[in-house]
């Protein structure tokens, strides 16, 4: 049960004026003005008093989890019977510069898996793509390659953002040694991946995508479609790693998190997997995330009422710039608080590596696989991997 504490009248006023505004915000078009949602509102983040005191095991959860589904879903067709594939891209951000490292991501994963199904690449930067990065990318697959520019209002730090306030923080994490401390680029990158990938004109055909990045390698022959899989199994978000975040560069976000889901409670789906990302039943942030440089997903629950609430909300703080917000604790925590945890798939036979760890797929997936890893080489019980938090959450007794 929601244990409400007394709240002031202005809290009530703000609860009023938010519903209000949520309404008519539910009647845009989703598909054609995300801009509108993410630009036009700085959302007021709740005080600690004012954040509801709930333990989020004790909430009444909503019967289903609509509200993490697309207005305007693509429909959840079979595998196309001509072609064998299901509605989905590859998709990779890179520079011109990361050529080399793109390259090589891209003959690891047609040579273990897309030469036999060619599923249609997607490449993306923030500048023109170069003739001679064209050329080399499209040599390397058999399958339909496209080129998008990001539309400038996806990518480059916003006018509202306050610059000299957004310099301090910049600073201040460049005195804890944070990654990426002083790159305003990297945080561009961050906010896109959190909130904007998914309406790109090119993506809006497909329903799935998966995420690759310049310099990552595949280790084993996939005798199995990650997509077809997804769909059968009723899966909506997979990850192959696992970690936990640098605290410094997200001081506010868990506390963003906790005043969003005070303020929407609707949005937390039954059964969803919150004992991942906290131990105290959300009041605090273990800062497990997955991993999202590998990312095979619903795009339709990137663009569905509960996360495009969520990006929203957490955008209008300025945090992704004032801190350093990353796109993969903002997927990981929308994924464990809006989708049932059985939604959510480990694909333990799939061997990646994104520098400095690595999955090496165990027993006979490995053998299965041909992979090329040293089995011994695996991150997912060491150190700050947290798949093994993850796999506790279907040993429980429900
Ligand atoms: N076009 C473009 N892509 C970028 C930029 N910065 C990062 N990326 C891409 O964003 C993704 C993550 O960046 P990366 O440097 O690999 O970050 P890390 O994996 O967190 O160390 C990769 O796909 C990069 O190619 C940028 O300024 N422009
Ligand atoms: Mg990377």
């Amino acid at each position: 049960m929601l244990k409400w504490r007394p709240l002031g009248f202005g809290f009530t006023l703000f609860v009023v004026i938010s519903l209000v505004l949520l309404f008519y915000r539910a009647e845009d078009d989703e598909i054609t003005a995300p801009l509108l949602k993410t630009l036009d509102i700085i959302p007021s983040v709740l005080s600690d008093a004012e954040i509801l005191n709930v333990d989020w095991d004790d909430l009444d959860y909503p019967q289903s989890a609509s509200h993490a589904e697309a207005t305007h879903s693509r429909p959840e067709k079979n595998l196309d019977p001509i072609t064998g594939r299901a509605n989905a891209t590859l998709l990779m951000l890179t520079r011109n510069s990361d050529l080399d490292e793109a390259v090589k991501s891209i003959e690891s994963l047609e040579r273990t898996f897309n030469h036999a199904h060619n599923y249609p690449w997607i490449f993306l930067n923030e500048e023109p793509f170069t003739a001679t990065f064209k050329k080399r990318v499209a040599t390397l697959t058999n399958a339909s390659v496209q080129f998008g520019i990001i539309p400038r209002e996806h990518w480059f730090q916003p006018d509202w953002i306050d610059e000299e306030k957004a310099r301090q923080g910049r600073i201040r994490l460049q005195q804890f040694r944070g990654a990426y401390a002083e790159s305003v680029s990297y945080r561009n990158m961050c906010r896109f991946y959190s909130g904007f990938f998914f309406w790109h004109e090119l993506l809006q055909p497909y329903k799935w995508y998966w995420r690759v990045e310049p310099g990552v390698q595949f280790f084993c022959h996939l005798d199995f479609d990650p997509f077809a899989y997804m769909m059968e199994n009723k899966k909506r978000y997979s990850f192959t790693l696992s970690m936990k975040e640098g605290p410094r560069t997200i001081p506010s976000l868990w506390s963003t998190v906790r005043s969003f889901t005070s303020l929407h409670p609707q949005y937390l789906a039954r059964s969803n997997a919150h004992k991942f990302i906290s131990e105290d039943k959300g009041h605090n942030y273990n800062l497990c995330h997955f991993w999202s440089n590998f990312e095979i997903a619903d795009l339709d629950f990137f663009r569905s009422p509960a996360y495009t609430a969520f990006f929203s909300y957490l955008d209008g703080t300025g945090n992704f710039y004032y801190e350093r917000w990353g796109d993969a604790p903002v997927h990981s925590i929308a994924a464990s608080l809006f989708l049932p945890k059985d939604q959510i798939h480990f694909f333990g036979d799939i061997g990646y590596r994104h520098y400095p760890f690595q999955h090496c797929p165990q027993g006979d997936s490995w053998t299965r696989g041909k992979c090329e890893c040293d089995v011994e080489n695996n991150f997912d019980y060491q150190g700050d991997s947290c798949t093994g938090k993850f796999q506790a959450l279907f040993d429980e007794i429900v």
